[in-house]
């Protein structure tokens, strides 16, 4: 694809949580810093994030999407950069009096981020989409790019442990990620109905790129709803991956123990394998060079660049070089 013989360039993010975000971002920046002296030579962008809904949760009466509300922040630019999650700035009074009054405390609810929560639930109670609930959202935030949820329905990621079956919220944050993972579900995906605005936004796109998420809690609940993987299968020369594993680590969060549980080696290998079929491009970084044969032997091209993004500068530079590819 030649970037510059177009002005307008259409780019797809499968993303969902924090190990998204960061590249999400920059990519928006990249398109509203027009004048931007990173890179002149890149486009115009329409971006749309297909975002994962798995880690869906209802409490207290509302419904909390975080994946959709990471990337949401995260756009908007006012997402707490240290944590990956939540509002910069937020206190947590609601939260402290719900724990005086006796109520569920484990999960850290900001007090302005449940404002996001009761306009959500109160839209849904209306009967409005998921979908169209998060444009309202994104519109009252003033951000200029589709989040769009990968689905309306509810789809829930269970972690099935050796301490029972429960939501991955609860396992993540309440049982801070102890538990030994047997398997992973994705209850309700069969039934489920893809956002026929996600397929549109994928069929239509000059570049889909699958954002460093966890693979098991982040993208693959995406990539396992009817209709999309179908959709990803026939734009898959469009398509490039960014490996969420350097050498034998994930970047960041619980991949390594979901991975394991569903019978994956750790390795960039092992994220070819998983978006076979969806990708034709993977990018890895640049210390994996002995994976890359490997990885080739799987009909997928592998390039090696520096992935790491600790701050804004890495967070443009991998951007930049996926919008090259
Ligand atoms: N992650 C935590 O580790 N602890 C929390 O208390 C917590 C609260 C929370 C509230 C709102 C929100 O949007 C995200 C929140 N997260 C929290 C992050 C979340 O658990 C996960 O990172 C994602 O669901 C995984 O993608």
């Amino acid at each position: 694809m030649l970037f510059d013989a177009k002005s307008m360039d259409r780019v797809v993010v499968l993303a969902g949580g924090t190990g998204s975000v960061k590249l999400a971002r920059a990519l928006y920046r990249l398109k509203m810093d027009k004048n931007s002296n990173y890179d002149s030579k890149i486009h115009d962008i329409h971006l749309s994030i297909v975002c994962n809904v798995g880690d869906n949760i209802w409490m207290h009466g509302l419904y909390i999407c975080p994946d959709l509300d990471t990337i949401m922040y995260g756009l908007g630019g006012v997402l707490d950069r240290r944590r990956g999650w939540g509002l910069i700035d937020d206190t947590f009074n609601c939260l402290a009096q719900l724990a005086r009054l006796g109520g569920e405390h484990w999960f850290m609810l900001g007090d302005k981020d449940i404002a996001t929560h009761i306009i959500r639930s109160m839209m849904l109670r209306e009967g409005k989409r998921l979908c169209e609930v998060t444009d309202h959202l994104c519109s009252r935030l003033g951000i200029d790019a589709r989040v769009i949820p990968a689905s309306d329905d509810h789809v829930e990621t269970r972690i099935i442990t050796d301490s029972g079956d429960m939501h991955l919220q609860e396992f993540w944050v309440k049982h801070k990620g102890m538990p030994d993972v047997k398997s992973i579900v994705y209850r309700g995906i069969d039934d489920a109905r893809v956002c026929d605005d996600a397929i549109n936004a994928i069929e239509e796109a000059d570049k889909i790129i699958i954002a460093p998420g966890n693979p098991v809690s982040s993208i693959l609940p995406i990539l396992s709803l009817r209709g999309l993987r179908d959709a990803m299968m026939r734009v898959r020369e469009r398509c490039t991956a960014v490996s969420p594993i350097i050498g034998k680590d994930p970047v960041s969060g619980p991949a390594a123990k979901y991975m394991r549980a569903l019978g994956y080696d750790i390795s960039p290998v092992s994220v070819a394998e998983m978006y076979r079929g969806v990708i034709s491009k993977l990018v890895i970084h640049n210390t994996d060079l002995e994976y890359m044969d490997a990885i080739r032997a799987k009909g997928i091209d592998v390039y090696a660049t520096d992935i790491i993004m600790d701050d804004e500068h890495d967070e443009a530079r991998l951007a930049s070089y996926l919008l090259r590819l």
